[in-house]
């Protein structure tokens, strides 16, 4: 039997002809470029709708932040010889956070369908998404992560699996630390997490500033980040001190306060039950779509806004759907960061295009609006099925959530710099192999390189102190793959053969691929050793085995 990819490669001879998808073209052109093929798509998903809830209703939910305790309170004492690196940089911020299995307000209209009052759900503390872990370089921090939900024949969430691994995306840490799958705790027990708060290389031009944090349970990835575990991360430095009256030369004086002007967003597309639950179909591996954009675990949230500017820290917190987000007035905004990272200059768009795992911050100016006017986000990317976008463009949009400009005087101490921070140099002397890694399908799963993840394999072993180029390719004519490797931040060589330009000019960690995209990308592998993996970040695919271990090794 031929397989599928032979099957719809029929069509992609026209699809090269096509332009790039997410890479090397300026937004927002690139929303209107073809996604996937036609002929490479499979039919619509049909999934029952959501019940009807009203929207602009529930107030956006800013998390709290992760709230710290003692270290001598901590019982048994953090195991130093269970980390590399711990006396190279002892924690000076301790904290301790406990699993749960919650009901959650997704929205008022949905609690109301059921006698819990709330959407069964599982989360940090208890609340979705998790408490924000805000840290700051040079002040290294410990957490113990404790799984407290309940054991997999007790909880009513029919998917999920109750074992947890957390992964802070994409921050630069050791393997024992990083959420590695397999390195998972069953409910009773606790994992330790020594984050070193130090710059790769420890060069302050490779800081990061928005990250997030997941479990990346082998297999149970998607259910698990759908149920509830996701939450967000965000890391200050002297540049970028989340302080917008800082006097200090150089300080970027970003708008900040963390929730007040600078506010994280997480997006999770979710499609509810009858009686207001999450739902989910374990059976489909092409990738799960919900009907309600959430943010911050909330339907079509509103937020009041003041005349002045902010800082939003947008995330696609997946499992499966692309975005393509713009205000409902067709206004501008400012792209200051890719995938975490501050970019050299602020770039004005009037969409971001993003993929499950991608994170933009953008800078948005409410001084243009009156008192009283409102502005919406909207979603125009179309979904037909969890493989990839269609391609089309929405008109009208979906709803994501609603600004609401109140009347304020308001001074606004912010600045939207000239100059952000520098890219690091990338040095192709040091470059000492060249890698493949082709994301296609096969015999139903995902692959890479034709594997199915394996963890007792490892596909690669580059050595440390050394620099590689990875060329990564989506095989495929009918589906979009986001990209992921852990530890370092990659420097995107060529894209479809083109340097990127625009926002695509930065680090980045994940990579959204278009059927039949090939990048180019630089990376280099410093600072710790261990396990680390690449994997598809349409978490439905990464569970259905697109995913490899690969290995940092002693020079
Ligand atoms: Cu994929």
């Amino acid at each position: 039997m031929a397989k599928r990819r032979d099957v719809l490669k029929a069509g992609a001879a026209a699809a090269l002809t096509t332009p790039a998808i997410f890479g090397g073209v300026m937004l927002p052109e690139v929303a209107r470029a073809q996604l996937c093929r036609a002929e490479g798509l499979r039919t619509q998903q049909t999934e029952h709708d959501s019940p009807p809830v009203r929207p602009y209703i529930e107030p956006l939910f800013i998390p709290p932040t992760l709230h710290r305790v003692n270290p001598a309170a901590l019982s048994p004492p953090p195991d130093p010889n269970r980390h590399q690196r711990f006396e190279d940089f002892p924690p000076v911020k301790f904290y301790e956070t406990h699993l749960k299995q919650v009901y959650w307000n997704y929205h008022q209209d949905l609690s109301s369908l059921n006698p819990n009052n709330g959407s069964i759900g599982w989360g940090y503390d208890g609340v979705l998404p998790g408490p924000t872990l805000v840290a700051r370089y040079g002040e290294a921090v410990f957490v113990r992560r404790h799984n407290d939900l309940p054991q997999a024949a007790d909880t009513p969430l029919p998917f999920g699996y109750p074992a947890i691994t957390t992964h802070l995306h994409n921050a630069h840490t050791a393997t024992e630390s990083d959420g590695y799958p397999m390195d998972f705790v069953e409910p009773g027990n606790f994992w330790d997490h020594h984050y070193a708060m130090i710059y790769a290389r420890n060069n302050p031009d490779e800081a990061l500033a928005s990250l997030w944090y997941h479990d990346h349970m082998i297999n149970f990835t998607a259910t698990n980040v759908y149920s509830g575990l996701s939450a967000m991360a965000i890391f200050y430095d002297d540049l970028d001190s989340g302080d917008e009256r800082d006097k200090r030369h150089g300080a970027l004086r970003l708008p900040s306060g963390y929730g007040k002007y600078d506010i994280p967003m997480i997006l999770h597309d979710v499609r509810f039950t009858t009686q207001g639950h999450p739902d989910y179909n374990l059976f489909n591996t092409d990738g799960h779509l919900g009907d309600y954009m959430t943010i911050n675990r909330k339907v079509m949230p509103f937020l009041k806004v003041e005349r002045r500017k902010y800082r939003f820290r947008i995330y696609d917190g997946g499992p499966s759907r692309f975005y393509e987000l713009m205000l409902g007035d067709n206004s501008t905004m400012f792209v200051i960061a890719n995938d975490g990272n501050l970019l050299e200059e602020p770039v004005e768009v009037s969409s971001i295009v993003m993929g499950p795992a991608n994170r933009y911050d953008v800078v948005i100016d409410f001084s243009r609006y009156r008192p009283g006017q409102s502005v919406e986000l909207l979603n125009v990317m179309e979904h037909i099925n969890g493989m990839g976008p269609s391609g089309r463009r929405l008109d009208p949009g979906l709803r994501v959530m609603r600004f609401d400009v109140i009347d304020s005087n308001v001074e606004d101490n912010s600045q939207l710099p000239d100059f952000m921070r520098r890219l690091p140099r990338i040095d192709l002397d040091s470059v000492v192999a060249h890698r493949e890694w082709i994301f296609d399908h096969d015999m139903g799963l995902w692959t890479i390189n034709g594997s199915f993840m394996d963890p007792t394999v490892i596909s690669a072993a580059p050595k440390q102190g050394t620099a590689e180029i990875w060329t990564i390719r989506n095989a495929g004519s009918g589906w979009a793959h986001p990209a992921h490797i852990h530890f370092e931040e990659g420097r995107v060589l060529e894209w479809n053969g083109r340097k990127p330009v625009g926002v695509l000019n930065s680090r980045k960690d994940v990579y959204m691929l278009g059927p039949n995209d090939e990048i180019k990308v630089f990376y280099r592998f410093d600072d710790f050793l261990g396990r680390y993996v690449i994997h598809c970040h349409n978490n439905v695919h990464e569970d259905n085995a697109m995913m490899l271990r690969w290995d940092i090794v002693p020079s």
